[in-house]
C-alpha cells in the first residue's frame, strides 16, 4: 500500500531497536518469540502514534451535524484473537517484516503462530464486539471500545479420555506487548457502604471499599486510512494495598486481602457463577467496567470543554447485551451527585446516550440481579433504580389504568412470588426503559424480541424497537484468513470489496465461468490441505482433503445442535456399514467449540463426538468413507484456519433460537455452502443470495411452535423412524462407550422425553438434505457455481455496513428525534 514505504524504514529501525532490547531482557526465550515482542512493538509504535493523531482529530469534531457523536461501546467481552497479522496488513509491513525476519533466519509465519489468541470473549458477542472495533477504524468513527483486562480469557480446553478439561489460559504470560498503559488514566470505583443525606439535601454515597481503575488501550488499526480505534480495558488495583498493621503482626494473609479482592476483578473473563462468591465477583465486574468507564466519558467530555447538558448529544453510551446496563444507572449517579443536576435533566441526558443490543432470545439467558446484593454492594444504584422504576411504573398507571398485570411484568423489580423467590432487578428492563433504541441482531430475531421476550415494553415504546442485522470484517475474515481466495477474487473484480464488501456483487457472472469455478477449488483444496496437515499434527489422525469437509464450530450449546450432527454421522456409519460399496461422497465431519465448566449436557455431547469419532474412525470397513474429528481448543485463530478449508458450514439450530450467527457468515463468504435452519441470519443470508443455493431444512419457527401447542412427542418421530430408532438405540445400548449404557443415559432420556430443541424432529429432513449435499458434491463444477454465487451474495454482511446502519439508526443526532 502507499502507507508501506514511508514507513518502512522507521519500522525497520524501531524493529531492529526492539528486537535487541528483547534479547536483551529475555535470555531463554525463542528467536521467534523474541521477534513476535519486537514486531509488536514497532507496530504498536505507529500505532501509537496514530492514536493521537485520531484523538487530536475527534477532539475537534464540529459542535453540530452528523459527525459529532462519539460511540462508547461498553462490552464484557472482546474476542480479539490474533494482533500482529492485522495490523501489519493494515500498516502495509507484512513485507518489510518478513524482510526484516528473513535477516534473523525466520518465517513470518513461525512469527505470526508464536502469538497467543486474546480470548477474552465467550462466542459470538465477543467475537461481534471485537469486528465492530475494525469498522469504527475503518469508518473513521469517533469512538472507544471499553472492557475489561481479564488476566486469563476464555478458559484453554484440552480433551482427555473424549472429556473437556478446562484450563486457565494465560495468554499474557509472554508479556503483552500491545497494550499502552495509560499511567494517566485513573478513577476510583466504589463498594459497599451506606448512603446519606448531607447537610444541603443532596445524597451522598460513602462506599466501604475503593478500587482504582486503571486504563490500558489496544489500538485497532484502519485498513485504508491512519485512523484507529480504541479498546480501552480497565484493570483494578486496591486504592489501599497492604494492611501494614495486619501485615506488622505477621498475618500476611489479612494484610493482602484488599489486593486479593482487587485483583480476583481481573482474573477471569465468567467467575464461575455457581457459588454466591462468583456471582458477586461477576456483578463487581460489570459496575467496575461500567463506572471506569463512565468517569473516563465524562473527563473527555469536560476536558473538550463541551457544556454538561450537551452530553447526551455528543456521547452514545452502548450496551453491549445487557452485561453493562447498570450504565444508566452509573451516569444517573455520576450526573446527580458528583455534577448536581437535577433529575430530569440528568434523565433526559442519560436516555439520549444510551442504547441497548440484545444477542439472544433463550429467558434464561436475562441476567437479573438479587435486590440483596444491590444492598449490600451498589446501595446508591439500587436508589437511583427503584426512583427510574418509579416514575416509570407512575407513567404506565397513568396510560394503562388499572393494568397491575402489565406493571408487575414491566417493572424493573422482580418481587419474587408469594412461594419464594427473591427480589431481583431485572437488567433488561433497565436497558430498555434507559435506552432511546433497543435493537436486535437479526431480521427475525428482531421480531421475535418484540413478539416473545419483550412483548410488553415494545408495545409501550414501539418506536424504539429496531433491527440491525449483524456482519463480520472482510479484512480479518476474507483477506487475511484466506489470502488465496482473495487474490482470486482480486484478479476477477480488483480489491476495493476489502474497503465495501457489496462490490462482491460483480463476481456473480464468474459463477458461470468454469475455468473461474477450477480455480476456485483449487484454491479451497490448498485450504483444505493444510488444515488436513494441521488436524495430523496435533490429533495424530489422516483426513482426505478430497473429502467433503463439513464443519461446525461454534460454543457447545443444545440449541445449536451439535447433537443432531453427531446423530447424522452415527446414522451415515450405521449406513456404511450396510451398504459399503455403495458410491459414498466421502465425508469429512470436523466439530469446535467449548462448552461452559458447568454444562453437564453440554459436555456430554463433546464426550460423545469423541467416543463416535473413535469408533468410525478406526472402522476399517468405512475408511475415508467418513471421519469424525473434534478439535480442541476453539478460538479465533483455530478459526481463520478452519473457515477458509469448509466445504460444508453447519449453521442447524432450532428454527427461532439463534439470534444470527456471525459464523454463519464466515463460512459463505469463504465460499462454504450452507446446510441451515431458518433461523437468525440465515434467513438474510439465503435471500441474498437465493435459497436454492443453501441447504435449508427443518422446522421453521411457526411450526416449532405449533407443534409444541399440539404436545410434541419425540418419540413418534423415532418409531416412525427405523433410521432413527437405529440410531438412539446404538447410543443408549453402549455401542460407543464400550457397551456402558449409562454413560448416555441422561442425553438419550432428554431426547425421548422432552427434546426441547426438537432433533427428534427434525432428523429425517436433516439426513435427506444431508443426501443432497452429497449429490451436489459428486458435480464439482455445480458446486463451485453456488459457492461461488454464495461468496458474490455476501456484500451486505460486512461490519462496516452494521456500524453504519447503527450510526444511522442508533448513534446519530437525527436518532435522538
Ligand atoms: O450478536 C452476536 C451473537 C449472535 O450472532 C449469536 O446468534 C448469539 O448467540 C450471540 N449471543 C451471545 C450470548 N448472549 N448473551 N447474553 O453470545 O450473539
Amino acid at each position: 500500500s502507499a502507507l508501506t514505504s514511508s514507513a518502512s524504514p522507521e519500522l525497520r529501525a524501531a524493529f531492529a531497536a526492539a528486537y535487541r532490547e528483547a534479547q536483551r531482557q529475555n535470555l531463554g526465550q525463542s528467536s521467534a518469540a523474541l521477534a513476535l515482542r519486537a514486531a509488536a512493538t514497532a507496530c504498536r509504535q505507529v500505532l501509537a502514534e496514530r492514536w493521537a493523531q485520531t484523538q487530536a482529530q475527534d477532539a475537534q469534531r464540529p459542535a453540530s451535524g452528523e459527525a459529532v457523536r462519539r460511540v462508547h461501546y461498553l462490552s464484557m467481552e472482546f474476542l480479539m484473537g490474533r494482533a500482529l497479522s492485522n495490523a501489519l496488513a493494515a500498516l502495509g509491513l507484512q513485507g518489510d517484516l518478513q524482510a526484516l525476519l528473513a535477516a534473523e533466519g525466520l518465517s513470518l509465519g513461525e512469527v505470526l503462530e508464536r502469538e497467543p489468541d486474546a480470548a477474552l470473549g465467550n462466542g459470538g458477542l465477543g467475537r461481534l464486539a471485537a469486528c465492530f472495533l475494525d469498522s469504527f477504524a475503518e469508518l473513521g468513527l469517533p469512538s472507544f471500545g471499553y472492557g475489561l483486562r481479564y488476566q486469563y480469557g476464555m478458559f484453554a480446553q484440552a480433551i482427555q479420555d473424549g472429556r473437556q478439561v478446562e484450563a486457565p489460559d494465560d495468554w499474557m504470560r509472554l508479556g503483552a506487548p500491545w497494550e499502552v498503559r495509560r499511567e494517566q488514566v485513573r478513577y476510583r470505583v466504589g463498594f459497599g457502604g451506606r448512603v446519606e443525606l448531607d447537610a444541603g439535601g443532596q445524597r451522598r454515597w460513602l462506599p466501604a471499599e475503593l478500587l482504582e481503575a486503571q486504563a490500558f488501550d489496544f489500538i485497532v488499526p484502519a485498513h485504508h486510512s491512519e485512523r484507529v480505534s480504541t479498546l480501552r480495558q480497565w484493570q483494578a488495583s486496591a486504592v489501599a494495598p497492604i494492611d501494614f498493621k495486619a501485615f506488622c503482626q505477621g498475618d500476611y494473609a489479612a494484610a493482602a486481602r484488599h489486593r486479593v479482592a482487587a485483583d480476583a476483578l481481573n482474573w477471569v473473563l465468567y467467575p464461575d457463577d455457581s457459588s454466591e462468591s462468583g456471582r458477586e465477583l461477576r456483578l463487581k465486574q460489570e459496575a467496575f467496567l461500567v463506572s471506569a468507564s463512565l468517569q473516563d466519558l465524562l473527563a473527555r467530555h469536560l476536558t473538550e470543554g463541551a457544556p454538561l447538558h450537551e452530553l447526551g448529544r455528543r456521547n452514545a453510551i452502548h450496551l453491549n447485551d445487557t452485561h453493562p446496563a447498570l450504565a444508566p444507572a452509573e451516569l444517573m449517579r455520576l450526573l446527580l451527585d458528583e455534577q448536581g443536576l437535577g433529575w430530569d435533566e440528568a434523565w433526559a441526558i442519560t436516555r439520549q446516550a444510551v442504547s441497548y443490543t440484545n444477542h439472544t432470545l433463550m429467558p434464561e439467558a436475562l441476567e437479573t440481579w438479587p435486590v440483596r446484593m444491590f444492598e449490600a454492594l451498589l446501595p446508591r444504584h439500587l436508589e437511583i433504580i427503584y426512583e427510574i422504576n418509579h416514575r416509570f411504573l407512575s407513567e404506565l398507571r397513568q396510560r394503562f389504568p388499572g393494568d397491575e398485570g402489565l406493571l408487575a411484568r414491566v417493572s424493573l423489580i422482580d418481587e419474587g412470588s408469594p412461594f419464594g423467590g427473591e427480589r431481583r432487578v431485572r437488567m433488561a428492563a433497565l436497558s430498555i426503559v434507559a435506552s432511546h433504541r433497543v435493537n436486535g441482531v437479526a431480521a427475525l430475531h428482531s421480531e421475535l424480541m418484540v413478539q416473545t421476550i419483550f412483548a410488553d415494553y415494545a408495545a409501550i415504546f414501539p418506536e424504539r424497537f429496531h433491527n440491525v442485522t449483524n456482519g463480520v470484517t472482510p479484512r480479518r475474515w476474507l483477506q487475511q484468513a484466506n489470502p488465496a481466495l482473495s487474490a482470486l477474487i482480486d484478479g476477477r473484480i480488483g480489491s476495493a470489496w476489502r474497503q465495501d464488501l457489496a462490490g462482491l456483487a460483480q463476481l456473480k457472472p464468474a459463477a458461470d465461468d468454469a475455468e473461474f469455478g477450477r480455480q476456485f477449488m483449487a484454491v479451497k483444496r490448498a485450504n483444505k490441505q493444510r488444515l488436513a496437515e494441521r488436524v495430523r499434527a496435533e490429533l495424530g489422525l489422516v483426513i482426505n482433503p478430497d473429502s467433503l469437509f463439513d464443519v461446525q464450530i461454534k460454543r457447545i450449546h443444545e440449541y445449536k445442535r451439535q447433537l443432531l450432527n453427531i446423530l447424522h454421522v452415527i446414522a451415515r456409519y450405521q449406513a456404511i456399514i450396510a451398504n459399503p460399496q455403495a458410491n459414498w461422497t466421502p465425508r469429512t465431519v470436523l466439530i469446535a467449540g467449548k462448552a461452559a465448566s458447568a454444562y453437564v449436557a453440554a459436555k456430554s455431547i463433546i464426550q460423545l463426538a469423541h467416543d463416535v469419532g473413535r469408533v468410525v474412525n478406526s472402522d476399517p470397513r468405512v475408511g475415508d468413507k467418513l471421519k469424525l474429528v473434534f478439535l480442541p481448543n476453539y478460538g479465533v485463530s483455530l478459526a481463520e484456519t478452519i473457515i477458509p478449508a469448509a466445504d460444508l458450514s453447519e449453521q442447524i439450530s432450532t428454527a427461532g433460537t439463534e439470534a444470527s450467527g456471525t459464523g454463519n457468515m464466515k463460512f459463505a463468504l469463504n465460499g462454504a455452502l450452507t446446510i441451515g435452519t431458518w433461523d437468525g441470519a440465515n434467513i438474510e443470508m439465503a435471500e441474498a443470495f437465493g435459497p436454492e443455493n443453501m441447504f435449508c431444512f427443518g422446522l421453521r419457527t411457526e411450526a416449532v411452535a405449533q407443534m409444541k401447542a399440539l404436545g410434541y412427542d419425540p418419540r413418534l418421530f423415532v418409531e416412525e423412524n427405523r433410521q432413527l430408532a437405529q440410531v438412539m438405540e446404538a447410543i443408549a445400548s453402549g455401542a460407543f462407550s464400550g457397551g456402558d449404557r449409562e454413560r448416555y443415559r441422561a442425553l438419550v432420556d432428554s431426547l425421548l422425553g422432552r427434546d426441547v430443541y426438537m432433533l427428534m424432529a427434525d432428523f429425517k429432513d436433516y439426513v435427506a438434505t444431508q443426501a443432497r449435499v452429497d449429490a451436489l458434491f459428486a458435480q464439482p463444477e455445480a458446486w463451485a457455481r453456488q459457492a461461488v454465487l454464495n461468496v458474490a451474495g455476501m456484500g451486505w454482511f460486512s461490519a462496516d455496513r452494521t456500524i453504519t446502519e447503527y450510526v444511522d439508526r442508533v448513534w446519530s443526532v437525527k436518532s435522538l428525534g
